[in-house]
């Protein structure tokens, strides 16, 4: 018989520690308590409800992941494209359990998601996965994606919206990072954290002025 191939994960990535989670759910839920009383977001309301002057509590409308973590590679246990070679990367075979520091120098909210945009030092960017921030990028948007940094879909969910699945955090925070290259901002509102900006149909992105950072380990993750 064939000697049994081993197992893909679901996923790898760094993940953070449980103390760092604590930390960075607090200072992220103030940022949310903070949004939704500012005026500018409540002209914008009805992107959130469907309906103006129906009031928000943004806490409640966004749902927490389990674990908090920046997913480097979707493996779906084998089923995704390039899992395997990923999975035998020398990199990612050196660097598994072994601890990364990761800076968190944005904050975006959109009617799906709540997530922190991630930017990645150049030792993290070798276990960022050929190809990955396109996969799954709508055709009209794959330009302006392709002219971004490599990793640029780096992120850390922080909470969907009901129904709404994580990848879709990414996949926001790519379509922000194309408007901002249009110049297409709208609003912006000075906050103790950093600039917050208006991006249209309920797409708001905090630049912070100091970045968080937060110590991770890296290591793959299986239901
Ligand atoms: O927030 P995330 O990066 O979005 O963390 C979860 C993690 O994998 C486990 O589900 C991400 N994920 C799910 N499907 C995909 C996909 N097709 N491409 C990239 N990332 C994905 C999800």
């Amino acid at each position: 018989t064939k000697p049994k191939e081993p197992e893909l994960p679901l996923f790898f990535g760094w993940f953070l520690l449980p103390e760092e989670e604590e930390r960075i759910k607090c200072a992220t839920m103030d940022f949310l308590k903070t949004l939704d009383t500012l005026e500018a977001f409540k002209e914008h309301i009805s992107e959130f409800t469907g309906e103006a002057e129906k009031e928000v509590d943004l806490e409640q409308y966004f749902q927490s992941p389990l674990q908090l973590h920046c997913t480097t590679k979707f493996c779906d246990y084998g089923k995704a494209e390039g899992a395997k070679e990923y999975a035998e990367l020398q990199a990612v075979k050196e660097s598994l359990a072994k601890s990364y520091e990761l800076s968190v120098t944005a904050l975006i909210v959109t009617p799906r998601t709540f997530g922190a945009r991630v930017s990645l030092t150049e030792a993290q960017v070798k276990l960022w996965p050929e190809g990955a921030d396109k996969e799954g990028v709508a055709p009209a948007l794959l330009p302006i994606v392709e002219a971004l940094p490599v990793g640029s879909r780096a992120h850390v969910t922080l909470g969907c919206s009901a129904g709404v699945e994580a990848v879709q955090t990414g996949l926001d925070l790519l379509e922000i990072l194309a408007l901002q290259k249009e110049g297409k901002e709208g609003t912006q509102v000075e906050m103790d954290l950093g600039t917050l900006t208006y991006l249209s149909e309920g797409r708001w992105f905090l630049a912070l002025r100091e970045p968080i950072n937060a110590d991770t380990t890296f290591t793959s993750f299986s239901e």
